[in-house]
Order: C-alpha cells, then structure tokens, then sequence
C-alpha cells in the first residue's frame, strides 16, 4: 500500500493517490472529516484555521461507500485560495496579487525557505515554503484516516495526547486509558492534567505577545496491533524503524521515541527489559511495557508507545536575523502568517501518520484484494499463534 500527496498551502487544493486498499472496505467520508476537524484545533494557531473548513472528497476508487481495489483518489479545498488566487494562479504569469508580484526573499531561520530556494533555483522562497507548509498535513491526516478505518477493523485503536508544552509538563494523572483521552480530547492544548493546560495556554498567550513560538511533546498509542507487525528480518521492514522515520517526516518533529526511548540508555538491562508470561486466556504477554510494543522491528502484542518532540514554529513575529538573497545584505526574517503553537494538531497528524503505518504493516502480514479474504488470512493467524 502507498500513495502520493500533492498540492501547495495556498494553491487550490491538497490531494492524495492512495494505491493497493482492499476491495470491500467500508470507508465513512465522516470519520475522515471527524479527524480533519481533529486537527484543526488546538489553542495557538493562527487565523488561517478560522478561514478552513477542510471536508475530504472522494474521487475515485469508491462506490457505494466501499473500496474497489482501484486507487483512491483524495482532494480537500483550499478555502484560503479565493484570497490568493492572483498570488499562487497556475496558469497566469501576469498575475501580481496582494504582494504586488514582490517576490520573497528573506528566508526564515529553521524553515525549508533557504536550502529549498537554493536547491531548486528559485528567486521567491513561496516557490518554497508553500510546499514545505503543515498544510500538507491535513491530506496526511485524511490518508491516514482511511488506513485507520482499515485497522480498526481488527480492533487496532489509535490515540494521542500532548504531554508537554514550552516546558510545561503534564502531570502523570493516574487515569484509565479512556479517562485519559476524553480529557485529552476535550482540552484545548490534547493535555490531560488541567492544571498543565491552565499553564501553558497562559504561556502560549505571553509567547505570542514577545512574538515568539513554542514546541511541546506528544504521546501516541496503538492498541490491539497483533504480534507480529513489521519484520526483525530486514532493517527496512522493521515497524519502529518505519514508525519513526515516518514520524520524523512530520513538519517539525526533531525526535521520535519507541516505549522508555532515550531513558532506556540510562538503566540496566535489568530494569529496561520486559519480562515474559503466560496464562490460558491472554497467551504470551509482558510484565512490563518498556518496550513500547516493538522488539527487534516486531510487534509483540502489547501496546504500542510513541513520543514525538516538535520543535518550535519557525515563523517568528519578531523575526531572527537573515539575509536578503537578491541584496546579501544582513536583514531581519520575512514574517508569513503563522501559528504561535501547534503541537495539539501534530499529535493529531501523528496518530494518522501513525495509523498509515500500521495499516502498511498489516497489509504486508495479511496480504488479500479484498477485506474477506484479509479477514480469513487475519484470522487463520491468529488461531495460529493462539495455540502456540
Ligand atoms: C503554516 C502556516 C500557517 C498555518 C499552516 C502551516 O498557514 P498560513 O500561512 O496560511 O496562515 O496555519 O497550517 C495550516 C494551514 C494547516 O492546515 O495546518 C506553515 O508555514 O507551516
């Protein structure tokens, strides 16, 4: 299963080429719009998302509300287009726009405006920054939205909460798994621990005021993934491998970790490992979780735990120094419209990158064109293991 995404910030629209779904899968356009609109709040962003709306339209590879095993084509509108139309038109070179055809030259420190504008010669760094925008991440959420209807099929449930912001640290609340996401769910940073989100909206409100931005951390969580996802045979098909590269591709992630991650490198092997057990009902499982769900590239029936770290957005109402590439000169950054924190709408972008690569994964153990004959490849498994 792959697919391609295309489409630029303030174009006129994002869209997606999903290839080798199953026939038969039953997809709800809802759910899809339910996890866009997910993603389209969260306390810091800017005023774009007041303009937005985002809705997903089906184009092909859809009937009556099931796959047909053909590729699946994804669009959703760029409302904001209507406003830069004569700005980012396709076909009309004449077209000037609100910028009065002033190109923009002053690249921002920690953005994709430089190295991009050298790379492919280009004398306006929007020929840039339209592409490298978390726009993007909205058709990813729409894509991984149709691999999560896959999975959850088979009971694979995906979750995310934030656990901190600017350095504001949620604090380990003690809740069950439900408690924990519908408070998640309701908060307006994905905080669980209201004391933590009074404080950092507080915080986000000071760092918008200095013109500044903020990063934060989030935690997502896979349950029900079967034993036996990604593969220990080939360093390319590992699942945490995957997981995290895939993470990593996410606008402003700096850092994906797998279970206890970097605090692993800091205990005995003793105290990291999670130890095995067996009983009649559940089968093989684990003491402990350290692992996050993943050992040696393989699922191993537990849940899985990732934690991404987001680095501030690099967009700065009061702006670093740069330089102006048409005069070399020393200047202030350019200054794009822009969010002060959007950690709460990655961490819904990374359940949905998460999903997708989970559904991959899935799809590579079960094989199948159509969902029954997925079904009976998941189940023949599963009775396999079960009496092992
Ligand atoms: C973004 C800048 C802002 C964000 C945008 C990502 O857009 P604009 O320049 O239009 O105000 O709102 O995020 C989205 C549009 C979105 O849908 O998440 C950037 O430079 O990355």
């Amino acid at each position: 299963m792959r697919y391609l995404s295309a489409g630029e910030s303030h174009g006129p629209c994002l869209v997606a080429v999903i290839e080798g779904l199953p026939s038969n899968l039953e997809l709800n356009t809802e759910n899809i719009n339910r996890h866009l609109a997910r993603r389209q709040q969260g306390y810091g962003r800017g005023g774009r998302m007041k303009i937005e709306t985002d809705k997903v339209e089906v184009l092909s590879g859809l009937r009556f509300g099931k796959t047909l095993g053909s590729p699946l084509t994804l669009l959703i509108k760029n409302r904001d287009y209507d406003n830069w139309q004569e700005v980012m038109d396709p076909y009309n070179p004449a077209a000037k726009g609100k910028e009065g055809g002033a190109k923009l030259t002053r690249p921002r420190p920690g953005h994709a405006d430089l190295a991009g504008a050298l790379k492919y010669n280009h004398q306006d760094t929007r020929n840039v920054l339209e592409r490298a925008s978390a726009r993007e991440t909205a058709i990813r959420v729409a894509v991984g939205s149709v691999g999560r209807e896959l999975i959850s099929c088979f009971n694979i449930n995906i979750y995310s909460h934030v656990v901190e912001i600017g350095g504001i640290k949620a604090r380990d609340m003690n809740l069950s798994f439900q408690e924990l996401f519908s408070k998640a769910e309701s908060s307006q940073v994905r905080c669980a621990d209201p004391e933590a989100e009074e404080r950092i909206i507080e915080e986000i409100n000071r760092v918008k005021e200095e013109g500044d931005s903020l990063g934060g951390v989030f935690e997502i969580l896979v349950t029900g993934a079967p034993t036996g996802l990604g593969n220990h045979v080939h360093w390319d098909r590992k699942l945490d491998g995957r997981l995290a590269g895939a993470l990593m591709s996410l606008q402003a992630i700096k850092g994906v970790e797998v279970g206890f991650g970097f605090d692993a490198a800091r205990f005995r092997g003793s105290q990291v490992q999670d130890e095995i057990c067996y009983n009649e009902e559940r089968g093989y499982y684990h003491k402990t979780n350290r692992a996050g769900g993943i050992e040696g590239g393989l699922s191993n029936g537990e849940k899985l735990v990732i934690r991404c770290a987001m680095k501030p957005i690099p967009t700065l109402y009061k702006p670093l120094q740069s330089v102006d590439m048409e005069t070399k000169k020393i200047h202030k950054a350019g200054v794009e419209r822009s969010d002060v924190c959007a950690v709460p709408a990655a961490s819904v972008a990374g359940e949905a990158i998460a999903a997708w690569e989970v559904a991959q994964a899935f799809r590579e153990k079960f094989g199948g064109d159509s969902m029954e004959e997925v079904k009976a490849n998941y189940e023949n498994y599963m009775g396999i293991i079960s009496n092992r």
